[in-house]
Formats: structure tokens, C-alpha cells, sequence
């Protein structure tokens, strides 16, 4: 199976490189047209419009800038929050700027031109590789989130942690900015300030508790990236008043995706995620995929690089986010999630989780901070949805309906009503999308479906289109219990509402989809390329030229170690265990998480095969650093519900989430109770401590927690 070679793939000759470099500037010019079409979608054009990231800054500006204290200007730039536009289209969340400085070839670059190529040409792309520093500030921000239970244009008032970064939404100031624009090959280096008021009640002795929610700190989720010293670390702990720069190097190889960023400090990590801190990180590619004639094969290229070919192509990134505000305790103890008069927050006393909290919220699942938003198409356009669950809780099953009823009113409907809302008014059948990445990773076939399940954690990028005019639901439809994070059925909900403008016919989403995939290719690729691609394209949408990760074969795990990882909630214990086992059957022994032990050593170099299961309701799976490859998902009835067209449980009411993803790539995965689940991941490059967790982030927090570190081979040991 071919691989990516960043040295071929960078440095591709002399002609291969002009096509990259007008592969580029195509690229940047479907950017600034994208751009543009959003600046047109918003209510303040001229403040989206400075939301386009600069070009490259001249390296004279750069060391200008560098004398500023990092974070110069950002503290009080939060702005008042302001009167609210009656329409809530939904926007992008603002971009972080950056200061950018243009790495200077290294003599040792001339060597890793790709010898197969045989031109020995150096052309690099003007924008091959670059030094881009973010800027960003974690402090309390006063916001409102709309809360349709008690009418169209009914606000909570919220004071939250966020993190705050050059640009701010005035509407949701709650919303972390997104880190785009970065390219394999980058060091990015965030300059992260913790501004949040020192905490008296913070005691860094305690350990799977929640406590300290003003100490901090920073995750790349998702991102293959070093986890040691102040690369993605997470086992520092970023307290008030303090600054640390995160010094990411992106390696090369590294597939262009969909990832995320959000505090990971044990212990505050639910309580800031939950409220709203997390943002959209995406790393963009411009590797086109290649024929290489003396190997007589293909090397992969990134999807961005298919993507830019279609003419109109519309990209939103959606951070889906569960704010569970609450607004103090009733008289009986309970949580008191009425915030009339008063102002939702996230603290001590008012914060817990329970299975059942999110549904007694009341609270929506916001979208870039805006609940039940309009979202604006043209018929027959695609859309890319870069979808990031980036809540704690509550399972997300996407499916997009045609609305029938449009003078039925959504702005004033309460969470608990949405159910039979969207049942009499979102009548029309679900409509087909395609997924093209899991948790940021390409995957083949594109798969097609009218049902997406997110759980905390993921991301699914997919290709939308709408083939009629009118209003669509964006439903949160409901999921049976053995679905779900919670364990527990979830109802209906109402996401956003897609309101489509007349443009192009679709009769059938299929061929249309196809067809528009293929011309992009044509637009995109010449020679071996194209027709390969268009093959692909024509057999199902294989997009098998652009997997980011070679498979990892029987024979490369053979002689391997067996992983086995267990979550596991011991409820006979007071207060609760939150715990991981390193052994299932007979060697099952659950601990909950201690800093100061090393649960898992692995060799550097190896690959391996985990097993992982749960003894105790649905939890999902994710770990640090290197992806894995699902192998296959065993239910508890000994079938592998991962092939296409399985039906996992119930057939009435089937789960839809494992069908299809046999040999995807992700990094996070449910895995419910009695199911095993076998991946296989690779140790590759980086060595270091991290660790792999439960992503319901208050089960993290309480322990469903280990810590792993990758050794060199000369100092490892069984
Ligand atoms: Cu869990």
C-alpha cells in the first residue's frame, strides 16, 4: 500500500513541483473565495473580512512583534457584549491570527529531494514550511447563550472560563477561536496565558477529584505530534498567572485534517470543556498524490488537494459544544438550572455530572455558540462540515431532514419539546451525506449514510449537499440506550436549521455527488493520477489515494505484544472508582489513575494490537499521540459488527455507529459494554509520556485514566 513520503511529496521534481505551487496558489484562491462568501453570509462583513489570516508576514514584522510581550493587547480586548442580530446564521468561529516567519531552506533539505524522481530539482512551495505563533489567552468572559425554552429571543446570561484569542466574537465570546492555516512541516508555537484569578480552594495534592478549574493546560487532540517537555503535554499543569508556550513541530508526514484543542489539566478538564473551551484546529494540505515510475506505484496526497478542484465548494467548521451553565443549588441541594435573574456559570457546588444532568439541563447543544442556528446553502453546492463534538456528554446522531411545516416556529421550543417538534415538522426522509474523515483521518470508501453518530471527542468531516430549495432539519436524532455515552435513551433534538437557496438541480445525490468529485479530480490531477483517482472515484468514491496511514498487516503485529484495556466504574466503593484495567478475562485489575505510575511501556518502533472492552456502561476510548486502525469490533454475541451492513443490537432500532469502520482510522472510539473492540496502532517516531482515556471528560477527571510511555528499544523491557 502506497504511503505519504513528505520528501517525495514536497520536493516532487521540477514539474510535479510547479504543479504543487499552482496547485497552491489554486488553493489559496478557493480560501479567499470561501473566505469572501462568508464575509457575505455575515451581519458584519467588514469584521469577517479581517478574519481572513494574513499572508506570510515579512520577517522584518515578525521580530517587530517579537519584542511585544506575547500577549500585549488581548487582555481587555474583549469587547461589551452588544445588542443580538434577530437572524442567527451561523458563522465560522473567528480565526487566531498568527505571526509567521518563513523558514529558510536547510542545506540538509536538498538531500531529501526524492532520488526516485531522478530530476534532482529543489523547488520548494513558497509556502513549505513556516514558523506561526498563536497567541492565546484563557480568562472569564461574559457572554449569553439563547435559550429558545423561554422564548424566540430569550438569553441566559453566562460567565464562563474560554479561551480569548486576537479575534472575538462579539454574539458568543465563549467560542474559542480556530487555529487554521497551519501546513505539515510548521512549528506552531501558542503562546498559552492563564489569566483566570488565582483559586484558594486549589489543592495540587488532590487526584481524581474535581478541583482546581483555574489551573489549566493545552491538548492537541488528535494531532501526531511529540507529547514530551512542551510539545503536547498534558502533564503540566498551567496555573493562574502563569504563561507556557506550546511548541508544536508538525511533522512533514502529517495528514491534513479536522483536529481539535482543549485544556486537558486532570482534574478541571470537564469543568473547562464543558464550559465551551475547546477549539477547532485544522492542518491543511497541499500534497497532491503522485505516480512514482521506478517504484511502479502511488504515493497518497490529501483529500484538500481532490477538494479544491470543485468550483463551489463551501467549508464549515462546526464546534458542537455542550455548555452545561447551571445557576446554583436549589433549596433541597439540587442543581438549579433556571438562570432567571441570575447568571449560569460553571463552578464548585453547581457543577457534576450525572447520566441524566445534560437531558435536566434543559440546555441545547450549541453550534459555534449559537443554538439552533440558520445555516445558509444554494442547492446543489457541497459543503464540507468539518464537525468536531467537542462536548462532555450526549451522544450526537446527525441526520438532515427536509422540514415540510416552514411556518412552524423553532426559536421558541424547549429541549424537552424538540422531540415531537422535529417529528411533525422534519418529515421528509433523511437525506444522504458522505463521511470522508474519521477524527481527522481519511478514510476509503467515502462512506455513505443518513445517519452520522458523534461521541465526545470525534470528528466527522463530510460532504453535504442538499438537492432541494427550503428548509432542512439538523436533527440530534434519537439513539437507543446501547448507543449512547449515557447508556440511556437519548430524544430528539434540533441542531440548526440549513436554509437552501434554488441553484442546481440534484435528482440523485449519488451520481450527482459523484460526478461533481470526479470533475474535481479532472480540474485537480493530470496523467496516471487523474485516471487513478477517477477509477477510484467511480468504484463506490474510494478515496484510497488520499488514506493518510498504510494499513498495518497481520504480519507486522505477529510477533508483537497484545494490548488489553479495560474501563471499569466500581460502584460498591464510596465515593465511586473510575478505573482502567491493563487485562481483561481472568487478568482484569481495575485502578483508577495515578500520576506517579507508568501503566504501560511500549517499544518504540513496534506495532501492536489492543483489545479493548468495558465492564461497565459505554465509554469512549482515546488516546494520545499515534492513531489507530480499527480491526474489528466483536459484539458480546461473538459477531464483528465493524463490516459494512452489520446490524449491531437490536434490529428494530440498530446501531448505526460500528457498521463501515473495519480498517478506519480514528483516534477515539466508543466502546460498550461486553464488545471488544481490536485496533492496531503504531509507535512511531516520538518517545514520551502521555495517556489514553475515557473522553467522557468528568470519568477522566475521576480517574478512568493511564499513563503510557514510549521507550527506545534499548531501554525497554517486558
Ligand atoms: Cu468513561
Amino acid at each position: 500500500m502506497p504511503k505519504i513520503n513528505p520528501n517525495n511529496c514536497r520536493f516532487p521534481g521540477f514539474i510535479g513541483a510547479w504543479k504543487t505551487f499552482l496547485g497552491s496558489w489554486l488553493y489559496i484562491a478557493v480560501v479567499i473565495f470561501i473566505s469572501a462568501q462568508i464575509a457575505m453570509f455575515a451581519t458584519q462583513p467588514a469584521q469577517a473580512l479581517q478574519e481572513v489570516p494574513q499572508e506570510s508576514t515579512p520577517s522584518e514584522t515578525f521580530l517587530e512583534t517579537q519584542v511585544l510581550t506575547p500577549n500585549d493587547g488581548l487582555k481587555e480586548k474583549l469587547p461589551p457584549v452588544q445588542a443580538r442580530p434577530e437572524k442567527h446564521i451561523l458563522k465560522n468561529p473567528p480565526l487566531l491570527k498568527f505571526r509567521q516567519r518563513s523558514i529558510p531552506l536547510l542545506p540538509l533539505k536538498t538531500y531529501q529531494t526524492a532520488p526516485e524522481l531522478g530530476s534532482g530539482e529543489t523547488v520548494v512551495p513558497e509556502d513549505a514550511q513556516a514558523d506561526k505563533v498563536f497567541d492565546l489567552n484563557i480568562q472569564y468572559v461574559n457572554g449569553k447563550i439563547r435559550n429558545p425554552a423561554k422564548g424566540e429571543e430569550y438569553y441566559d446570561n453566562v460567565y464562563l472560563r474560554a479561551y480569548v484569542g486576537t479575534e472575538t466574537s462579539v454574539e458568543n465570546p465563549y467560542v474559542a477561536p480556530t487555529i487554521d492555516e497551519v501546513y505539515p512541516g510548521d512549528t506552531v508555537r501558542i503562546n498559552l496565558q492563564n489569566n483566570l484569578p488565582l483559586d484558594a480552594n486549589c489543592n495540587e495534592e488532590e487526584n481524581n477529584t474535581f478541583h482546581c478549574f483555574n489551573s489549566s493546560n493545552l491538548h492537541g487532540h488528535g494531532l501526531w505530534i511529540s507529547p514530551a517537555g512542551n510539545s503536547d503535554n498534558v502533564l503540566v499543569s498551567i496555573n493562574p498567572e502563569e504563561s507556557f508556550t506550546y511548541e508544536y513541530n508538525i511533522p512533514d508526514d502529517h495528514p491534513a485534517g479536522t483536529f481539535w484543542y482543549h485544556p486537558h489539566r486532570h482534574g478541571s478538564t470537564a469543568a473547562q470543556v464543558a464550559s465551551g473551551m475547546a477549539g477547532a484546529l485544522i492542518i491543511r494540505g497541499n500534497r497532491a498524490p503522485q505516480w512514482v515510475e521506478s517504484s511502479n506505484d502511488f504515493i497518497n496526497g490529501d483529500i484538500d488537494t481532490l477538494l479544491s478542484g470543485l468550483d463551489d465548494m463551501q467549508e464549515e467548521v462546526l464546534v458542537l459544544e455542550q455548555i452545561q451553565y447551571a445557576c446554583g443549588q436549589n433549596d433541597d441541594g439540587s442543581i438549579n438550572w433556571d438562570c432567571s435573574g441570575t447568571t449560569g456559570k460553571i463552578e464548585y457546588g453547581n457543577f457534576d455530572f450525572s447520566p441524566s444532568y445534560w437531558g435536566e439541563s434543559g440546555r441545547y447543544t450549541s453550534i459555534n455558540g449559537e443554538v439552533i442556528p440558520t445555516i445558509e446553502a444554494n442547492q446543489g453546492q457541497i459543503q464540507r462540515w468539518r464537525m468536531i463534538h467537542a462536548g462532555v456528554r450526549n451522544t450526537i446522531s446527525l441526520e438532515f431532514r427536509k422540514k415540510v411545516d416552514i411556518t412552524s416556529n423553532y426559536l421558541k421550543l424547549a429541549a424537552s419539546e424538540a422531540d415531537s417538534w422535529s417529528q411533525e415538522n422534519c418529515t421528509g426522509d433523511p437525506i444522504d451525506y458522505y463521511i470522508i474523515a474519521e477524527d481527522g483521518l481519511t478514510r476509503s470508501p467515502a462512506w455513505k449514510t443518513n445517519l452520522t453518530t458523534l461521541q465526545p471527542g470525534y470528528r466527522s468531516d463530510a460532504l453535504v449537499v442538499f438537492p432541494e430549495a427550503g428548509d432542512y432539519c439538523v436533527i440530534d436524532t434519537s439513539a437507543p440506550a446501547s448507543a449512547t455515552v449515557n447508556s440511556t435513551v437519548e430524544s430528539r433534538q434540533l441542531l440548526a436549521v440549513v436554509e437552501v437557496s434554488e441553484g442546481s438541480e440534484v435528482t440523485d445525490i449519488d451520481s450527482y455527488m459523484k460526478d461533481k468529485l470526479i470533475q474535481a479530480a479532472k480540474n485537480s490531477f493530470d496523467g496516471k493520477v487523474e485516471e487513478r483517482v477517477v477509477r477510484n472515484l467511480e468504484n463506490r468514491l474510494k478515496l484510497a489515494l488520499f488514506e493518510p496511514h498504510p494499513q498495518i498487516t497481520d504480519e507486522e503485529v505477529a510477533h508483537t505484544h497484545k494490548q488489553e484495556m479495560a474501563f471499569f466504574i466500581d460502584t460498591s466503593t464510596t465515593p465511586t472508582q473510575f478505573e482502567v484495567s491493563n487485562g481483561i478475562g481472568s487478568s482484569f485489575d481495575p485502578k483508577p489513575y495515578d500520576p506517579n505510575r507508568i501503566d504501560r511501556k511500549l517499544k518504540l518502533g513496534d506495532a501492536e494490537e489492543w483489545v479493548l472492552t468495558s465492564y461497565f456502561v459505554n465509554h469512549p476510548f482515546h488516546i494520545h499521540v499515534n492513531p489507530f486502525q480499527i480491526v474489528k469490533i466483536i459484539d458480546p454475541n461473538g459477531k464483528d459488527v465493524s463490516v459494512p451492513g452489520a446490524i449491531d443490537g437490536d434490529p428494530n432500532q440498530p446501531d448505526p455507529e460500528y457498521p463501515g469502520l473495519k480498517g478506519v482510522w480514528k483516534d477515539t472510539i466508543l466502546v460498550k459494554e461486553g464488545y471488544a473492540v481490536v485496533v492496531r496502532t503504531r509507535y512511531e517516531r516520538y518517545i514520551g509520556d502521555f495517556v489514553q482515556h475515557c473522553h467522557i471528560l468528568d470519568h477522566e477527571d475521576q480517574g478512568m485514566m493511564q499513563n503510557i510511555s514510549i521507550v527506545p528499544a534499548s531501554e525497554f523491557s517486558h
